[in-house]
């Protein structure tokens, strides 16, 4: 007999749990809940899967985490049976995958498309959600996760005339479906950050011209994609179930080479050619050549002038590599880009790049935009000017907890999570890697998976035990909101403008928001917490709401 629902049946349109975003969270744990009985309800705003997958599908997107770890590990026979063409997969090689996982595990019929949740507000009464969504249906559910995603709030800056440019315009973060060409046209690039980097070589190769405007400089890898050979995989189809077990306790959740030598405990020469032997291989393991890359500012800077060293060896004009080599923040305080052919690109005669760190853009025009006077005409600009990460989707749903406290209002000052899963005074609410998690520092579809599991069996040893409410304590959360802080604080992060700390965002409170740890500490420490009884979390029993 299939075990019963947690909801207990009502006229309402109810359910046990709705789920916000079918990409590769979603996905998950709609598959996790139904293998276990319960009902849901799963709203996507896209008409396909694949969550940010499906709305990057800019000319160069590609996954920097090698595809064989950056895939699910929860079903063997799906990791086995799966061939990734490349080493590290391009965007329609993951909505492939994505889709494959949908319809292997018979989740699309349950999946509603093209439907945003608007509203969730918790109703203390009867301990249920009750939820509006964008083609007017209200429902009531038990449980709300919000699956959608880190960074899928696409952000265009606010410039002045953006109104009046006529000419096409685009966002890497919400490319359109049908092809798009740049043949003989004159194409800007607003931003050179993960997505610009990877967008930018390619563009170039297509468009008459690209212009590039470069607020702060980037470090980048070069990623040394390459068919994926039958050998390579077969070490980890072979090897899965030790690798991945190794994988979830790994720094970043990714098995790699890690060096525990300190930067400065080996001489120039053997740190020279450490550094030269990660560049030859490539990617963002990079980072990993020493121990103490990411907490001492001299070790931090070596490696940094040996990737601006790498930028002046390849860009042949002078006074353009001199503009790329990043100097505004350590190696790796922003996300560490990995690319393929990007500072060659700059070699070009059809590219030019601009410098707007001291003279931003005054302003769009009709036909382009002007900056320190000078007026440029564009056909299409790409904004490659990225997202309102970790809390934008989030506020993007008006989500209300006890009393009607809305979770912009009590995350004013910044998120305020309990182990980045939960947030006090909103029972029963869910996040799959919130603020406050490892999340973005991260293989993703580790910490997704850790995270699921985690929501899942809860809601499971709910139900098993007629619990019907579960909440952090305040206390816990402090201490937790602390903690990130005070590790974050720990290392040479907090001294980037970067998204992680919300400064792309006018506005937006300075907070560093992943927890970098590491994913295998924090896994232990969400291990100890559900060994002991669900520490720092209250739970209220179905039996108080009959009494009420
Ligand atoms: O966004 P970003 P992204 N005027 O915020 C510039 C993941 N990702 O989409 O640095 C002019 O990094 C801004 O300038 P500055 C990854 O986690 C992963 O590139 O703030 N410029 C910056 O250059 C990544 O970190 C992969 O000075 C303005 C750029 O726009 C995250 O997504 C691939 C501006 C924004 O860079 C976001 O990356 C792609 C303004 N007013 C993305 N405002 C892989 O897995 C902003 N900018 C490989």
């Amino acid at each position: 007999m299939p075990p019963s629902s947690v909801n207990p049946p009502s006229a309402d349109t109810g359910v046990d749990v709705v789920i916000v975003g079918a990409g590769f969270s979603g996905l998950y744990l709609l598959h996790r809940l139904r293998k276990q009985g319960l009902s849901t309800r799963c709203f996507e705003r896209g008409d396909g899967v694949g969550g940010t997958w499906y709305w990057n599908r800019y000319p160069g997107a590609r996954c920097d985490v090698e595809s064989m770890q950056y895939s699910y590990g929860f079903d063997n026979e799906l990791q086995q049976e799966w061939n990734w063409p490349e080493k590290f997969s391009g965007h329609a090689d993951i909505r492939a995958y994505a889709d494959h996982v949908t319809d292997r595990f018979g989740l699309r019929s349950h999946i509603d498309f093209e439907t945003e949740v608007r509203a969730a507000h918790y109703d203390e009464g009867p301990r249920l959600w009750r939820i509006q969504t964008s083609t007017g249906e209200k429902i009531t559910a038990r449980h709300f996760v919000m699956a959608g995603g880190c960074i899928s709030t696409a952000q265009i800056p606010n410039f002045e005339g953006l109104a009046d440019y006529t000419g096409k315009t685009y966002h890497t973060g919400r490319w359109p479906h049908e092809a798009v060409s740049f043949a003989g046209l004159r194409v800007a690039v607003i931003g050179t950050g993960s997505s610009a980097i990877q967008a930018i070589p390619v563009i170039a190769q297509e468009a008459a011209h690209l212009t590039v405007f470069q607020r702060q400089a980037n470090f980048t890898i070069p990623s040394r994609n390459h068919p994926m050979t039958a050998d390579y995989a077969d070490t980890w189809k072979n090897g899965y179930a030790e690798k991945r077990h190794e994988m979830r306790y790994m720094p970043n959740g990714v098995l790699r080479e890690l060096n525990d030598k300190s930067a400065l405990e080996v001489t120039e020469a053997e740190r020279l050619a450490t550094y030269e032997e990660r560049w030859r291989i490539g990617g963002s393991g990079f980072l990993g050549a020493f121990n103490d890359i990411m907490t001492n500012r001299e070790a931090n800077d070596t490696m940094a002038e040996f990737v601006r060293n790498k930028i002046r060896q390849t860009v042949k004009d002078p006074v353009t590599a001199e503009v790329l080599c990043p100097k505004t923040h350590p190696i790796g305080t922003k996300r560490l880009c990995v690319d393929t052919g990007y500072f060659e690109t700059y070699n070009r005669d059809n590219v030019e790049l601009v410098d707007i760190s001291q003279t931003p853009i005054d302003r769009l025009t009709g036909n382009g935009l002007t900056v320190n006077g000078r007026d440029f005409t564009f056909d299409a600009i790409v904004f490659a000017t990225g997202f309102d990460a970790m809390t934008g989707t989030l506020f993007n749903v008006d989500i209300r907890g006890r009393g009607g406290l809305e979770l912009k209002t009590k995350w004013a000052a910044g998120p305020r999570t309990y182990l980045g899963l939960m947030t006090e005074r909103f029972p029963n609410l869910f996040m799959i890697t919130g603020p406050g998690s490892p999340s973005v520092k991260s293989n993703m579809i580790t910490s997704i998976e850790q995270h699921v599991d985690l929501v899942a069996d809860t809601i499971i040893h709910m139900r098993d035990r007629g619990l019907a409410v579960i909440e952090p304590e305040r206390a816990a959360e402090d201490e937790w909101v602390d903690h990130v802080q005070e590790v974050a604080y720990k290392t040479l992060f907090p001294q980037a403008n970067s998204w992680y700390m919300g400064a792309n965002i006018p506005g937006k409170p300075r907070l560093f928001m992943p927890y970098i740890a590491g994913v295998g500490r924090y896994r232990r420490i969400c291990e100890d917490v559900v060994g002991e009884g669900y520490k720092g979390f209250r739970f209220e029993a179905e039996q108080a709401m009959a009494a009420n």
